[in-house]
């Protein structure tokens, strides 16, 4: 791997602090001051590294599709933390006006495709994208993130099989967290090292990856992307964790997982890397706080940007609905 900047490790650093202030916040916000609502939220913490490293191996013109796990790889691909926080507390100024909510955090600006909440459904979208990419004579590579769950869904196999067949320029990314849901791997995948499915399809298969570690998804996925973009689609399996349950309404996962939790939480991604910037630099810590304290304004300034914002008026309900027409219904 080419020697990284000094800037790029200190961007990334940024980027998971971000993720992580963010989502902390978003567990505040939900079960504390209620000012985000419903009954699906699920947060990013733990997997930040996974997000950084593969999306920092693309252009701006390459596309991301992934879940409902969706606020941080938004936050990577630049979408702004306004607009996020905005949609996750149903205003209008958030991405998708308020009517999307945490789990449809889409920025067609930022090649951000969303966001979707039927598991594996995506995943049929990520290989139209590609198709896309190629019908169009571009460069333009898809990466598509995959819950370890979706990989029994019957989309999954459609999607990888019609992108091999067509030799599209996919990035398929497994975040293996070894539980869907409250359902352990190896409870519901005959083969549990996920990266082999590729082989049923014919595909480039670049194995598992330590998905705690920066610089190893960075790799692995500047591999991927460069594969990708002159021969085809690869699948990777990134090894990873969540630290909260699998959405808000998951009450047991602390008492079910807590020991498991711990061992993950003793590898943590964002330690890992500010180990490595203070092992290969000297004097860091200042800097790093500076960033701490720099993306926690960030933070707070998109709680106030979203509180100050209006709600979605009647209208709002149809309008977008369908294409070129707009109905009044007040
Ligand atoms: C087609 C479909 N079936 C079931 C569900 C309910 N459901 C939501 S998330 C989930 C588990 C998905 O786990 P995984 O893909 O591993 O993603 P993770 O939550 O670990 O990121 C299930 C079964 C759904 N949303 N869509």
């Amino acid at each position: 791997m080419a020697a990284l900047k000094k800037e790029t490790l200190l961007e990334w650093y940024r980027q998971m602090v971000l993720i992580r202030q963010f989502e902390d916040r978003c567990a505040d916000l939900y079960f504390n001051s209620k000012k985000i609502t419903g009954v699906y939220m699920h947060l990013y913490s733990g997997h930040e590294a996974v997000g950084v490293g593969a999306l920092g191996a693309l252009k701006e013109t390459d596309h991301v599709i992934t879940a409902y796990r969706d606020h941080g790889l938004a936050l990577i691909r630049g979408v702004s933390a306004d607009a996020i926080m905005a949609e996750m507390m149903g205003k209008r100024t958030g991405t998708s006006g308020g009517k999307g909510g945490s789990m449809h955090i889409a920025s067609r600006q930022h090649n951000f495709w969303g966001g979707y909440a039927i598991v594996g459904g995506h995943l049929p979208l990520a290989t139209g994208l590609a198709l896309g990419a190629r019908y169009n004579n571009t460069d333009e590579v898809v990466v598509s993130m995959i819950g370890d769950g979706a990989t029994n869904n019957g989309y999954f196999h459609e999607a990888l099989n019609m992108s091999q067949l067509w030799d599209l320029p996919n990035v398929w990314i497994i975040e293996n967290n070894l539980v869907g849901m409250g359902t352990r791997i190896e409870d519901s995948s005959g083969q549990t090292e996920l990266h082999k499915r590729a082989i049923a399809f014919g595909m480039k298969d670049l194995g598992r990856v330590d998905g705690q570690d920066v610089f190893k998804m960075y790799e692995a996925a500047s591999e991927a992307v460069e594969y990708a973009r002159k021969s085809g689609p690869v699948l990777i399996e990134a090894l990873t964790y969540r630290y909260e349950g699998h959405g808000v309404s998951d009450k047991t996962f602390d008492k079910r997982f807590g020991d498991e939790l711990k061992a993950w939480e003793a590898r943590d991604p964002i330690n890992i890397l500010a180990h490595h910037i203070t092992t290969k630099y000297k004097n860091m810590d200042a800097e790093l706080e500076a960033i701490k304290a720099e993306t926690l304004k960030v933070v707070d300034a998109s709680v106030e940007f979203a509180s100050n914002s209006p709600d979605p008026d009647l209208n709002d309900l149809v309008a977008n609905v369908y294409v070129g027409r707009d109905y009044d219904v007040i």
